[in-house]
């Protein structure tokens, strides 16, 4: 077995294999250093702390990882909490941020024998018809490579070898642009409140997440085609201020602003997952703008249908799973894709320039009115805000 890409997806696919007594190896383009350094997700939701659970690879976010359970929003029309861990299913997100996490798996992986060949870029994976693919790949300083298996598994992200390899005409590439973009910040700060916090302001949204006690992640809505170089630490500081509302809510901690990155919201979806000897899953078969924080959560759960379905079929000669993963698979991407684009609905201003801007901003204020005041919409919240 191939998998590319030592991500989430990646990895928690290379262990469930791995212990089951499937022979595989990870391919990926990075060094181990900037792997285990990518700050990126940090809310799970209970299912992908399960399944983490079920394979024993949950030990670090057990021990250094904090329950969360609440969200602060504050509008124009006012703020309220939303003490989700008490509606709904009654369920918390855990937060641990997501190389952390990839550092676990993959030190888990590597002790338990795991093969990861970093420094190597797949490109391209060839004869998916048959069951013997071909993985052609290069390291910056060597001679081409070529790896040959059973079967492929695409864990290498949007932009990876495995969705490039895909047969023209043999899939369908649903895509939607929200027309929204956010600067997404690490601050080395403790959080502010003790809830995300969501801020509708007339310059745009802005956000606030805990990471761990010392580090925060922040996001403002930002123009299309900007440079995070535009935003110095000062102006960072005011606006979130601002647009957070501070003045009547309390000062944030400032820090040092270590992580700057721009986030066009994107959404789409690869339909079918699978190609032959070749499957999708993550980012590599769905990407969600990162309003929901989903993308993590579905990358984890499919990894672990997907290897389910693998052992079956190498170990026990069931080929009934990976028959059916693609579909499996998509109605949970559809779901989240749902929801995520809901949630950028309910936090952002519709662009001045789309039809009806006026009245779907209208829907938005009356959607924050019912999630403040009706029961059975905190319930739907919570369930699906911490579902997948
Ligand atoms: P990853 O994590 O991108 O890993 C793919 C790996 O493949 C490697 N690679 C290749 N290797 C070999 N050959 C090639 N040709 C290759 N091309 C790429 C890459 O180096 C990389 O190591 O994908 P995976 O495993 O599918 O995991 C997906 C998640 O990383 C992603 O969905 C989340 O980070 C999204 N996301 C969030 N998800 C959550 O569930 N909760 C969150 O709180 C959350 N917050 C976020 C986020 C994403 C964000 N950004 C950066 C868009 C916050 C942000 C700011």
């Amino acid at each position: 077995m191939v998998i590319l890409g030592a991500g989430p997806a990646g990895l928690v696919l290379g262990n469930v294999l791995l212990a089951a007594g499937v022979d595989c190896v990870i391919l990926e383009r990075a060094d181990r250093a900037r792997l285990a350094a990518r700050p990126r997700a940090g809310f799970l939701a209970p299912n992908t702390v399960r399944v983490l659970d079920r394979h024993r690879l949950a030990e670090g976010l057990h021990r250094h990882g904090r329950e969360h359970a609440a969200c602060e929003f504050r509008t124009e029309d006012g703020s309220f909490r939303l003490d989700y861990g008490a509606r709904g299913r009654g369920e918390r997100h855990t937060v641990y941020p997501q190389h952390l996490l990839v550092g676990d798996l993959l030190a888990h992986f590597q002790q338990n024998g795991g093969q990861v060949r970093f420094g190597v870029e797949a490109l391209a994976v060839l004869d998916t018809r048959t069951s013997r693919p071909r993985v052609t790949a290069r390291r910056a300083d060597g001679p081409p490579e070529t790896w040959q298996a059973r079967y492929v598994a695409g864990c290498d992200g949007r932009h990876g070898a495995a969705r490039r390899s895909l047969p023209p005409g043999a899939f369908r590439h649903h895509r939607y642009d929200h027309g929204v973009s956010w600067l997404g910040l690490l601050a080395e700060a403790p959080p502010s409140l003790d809830a995300v916090g969501y801020a509708v302001h007339p310059n745009g949204f802005a956000g606030h997440m805990a990471r761990t006690s010392s580090v925060t992640r922040y996001y403002l809505q930002t123009g299309r085609g900007g440079s995070p170089e535009d935003w110095s630490e000062a102006r960072i500081w005011r606006e979130l201020e601002l647009r957070m509302r501070a003045a009547e809510h309390g000062p944030l901690h400032h820090g040092p602003i270590v992580q700057r990155t721009l986030v066009d919201f994107e959404s789409d979806v690869i339909e079918p997952l699978r190609h032959g000897s070749l499957f999708l899953a993550g980012d590599a078969a769905s990407l969600l703008c990162p309003a929901a924080a989903k993308g993590a959560n579905l990358a984890v759960l499919e990894a672990e249908l997907l290897a389910e379905a693998l052992v079956a079929d190498l170990l026990h000669g069931e080929a009934g799973g990976l028959a059916t993963y693609s579909e499996r698979c998509l109605r949970y991407i559809w779901r989240a894709q749902e929801f995520s684009h809901w949630m950028v609905r309910l936090l952002h201003a519709a662009p001045g320039d789309e039809a009806g801007a006026p009245f779907h901003d209208a829907l938005r204020r009356s959607r924050l009115d019912s999630l403040r005041s009706s029961r059975s919409h905190q319930d739907w919240f919570a369930e699906h805000y911490v579902g997948v």
